[in-house]
């Protein structure tokens, strides 16, 4: 599924961006051949050609507008204008590719000695139809409900991400004044212009396979697709597998653990 030679590459210089700025590049590491598969799958799985029972939806809003989405509806029948797919890991191709010897790796390298976990792997896809905008947030805090707060997210570029497809945008080094509110998520307005969010956007625009680190707390969004052809990418978050689910309404969530045979 890599390219050759992207296993065992030099990682020295890459984590060491990560921890001062909160996001890094690893560069082109997924082969054409996995990339396609990917694709494939993904729109077979939005198509309904491809199931697995516990895959969640959330459909676009058709304005674009993230406001505008709306919740708890899941499937809502073929279509390739789905926001979000939730648990890839169901999918035995999404879960070679977000089990591969580099993202272990990195993992083990960001994270620590005492295993991994998966606290998600989401495909955040924007149609050819413009897809929505994501605001400045967060992926961390008590609404993800967990003991402590993940701290990488390794995303995919499935298609190319051009600027203008609703590439990846940062605030350099937000991540290490941590959480913006108790809560997590989006950012409020009042914090991003007293750090002024908006003058430091910094876009990360990426090629078809290209990998990125963001770190939970980095402040990122992505703009809508103006391209008119898909823009895909998979989130994959990782966790120290100590990690606990807190919540106290349901049963407390047990997290599939990853890299174990490794
Ligand atoms: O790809 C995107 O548009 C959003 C990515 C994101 O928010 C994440 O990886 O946490």
């Amino acid at each position: 599924m890599l390219l050759l030679g992207a296993e065992t590459m030099d990682l020295t210089e890459v984590l060491a961006h990560y921890a001062e700025h909160g996001w890094a590049r690893l560069g082109r590491v997924a082969t054409d051949d996995v990339l396609g598969q990917l694709r494939a799958r993904a729109d077979a799985i939005m198509l309904g050609e491809v199931t697995y029972p516990g895959l969640f939806f959330q459909i676009d809003a058709p304005t674009g507008d993230y406001d505008d989405l709306t919740y708890g509806k899941g499937y809502e029948g073929p279509s390739l204008d789905y926001r979000k797919v939730e648990k890839l890991e169901l999918d035995p191709l999404y879960r070679a590719w977000l089990e591969n010897p580099l993202f272990g790796r990195v993992a083990r390298a960001v994270i620590g000695e005492h295993g991994i976990a998966l606290y998600r792997a989401v495909l955040f896809s924007k149609g050819a139809t413009g897809g929505s905008n994501l605001p400045w947030h967060q992926d961390a805090g008590a609404f993800w409900g967990l003991d402590r707060d993940p701290h990488l997210q390794i995303w995919t570029a499935l298609d190319d991400v051009p600027l203008e497809s609703g590439a990846v945008e940062v605030v350099d080094g937000t991540h290490a004044r941590g959480l913006a509110t108790p809560l997590g998520g989006v950012v409020p307005d009042n914090l991003l212009a007293k750090y002024g969010a908006e003058a430091a956007a910094m876009p990360l625009p990426a090629t078809a396979g290209e990998v990125l680190l963001i770190h939970n707390h980095v402040w990122h969004r992505s703009g809508k697709n103006r391209t008119g052809r898909p823009r895909r990418a998979l989130t994959v978050c990782y966790m120290d597998a100590r990690t606990k689910c807190q919540r106290k309404r349901r049963a407390p969530r047990e997290f599939v653990k990853l890299f174990t045979s490794k």
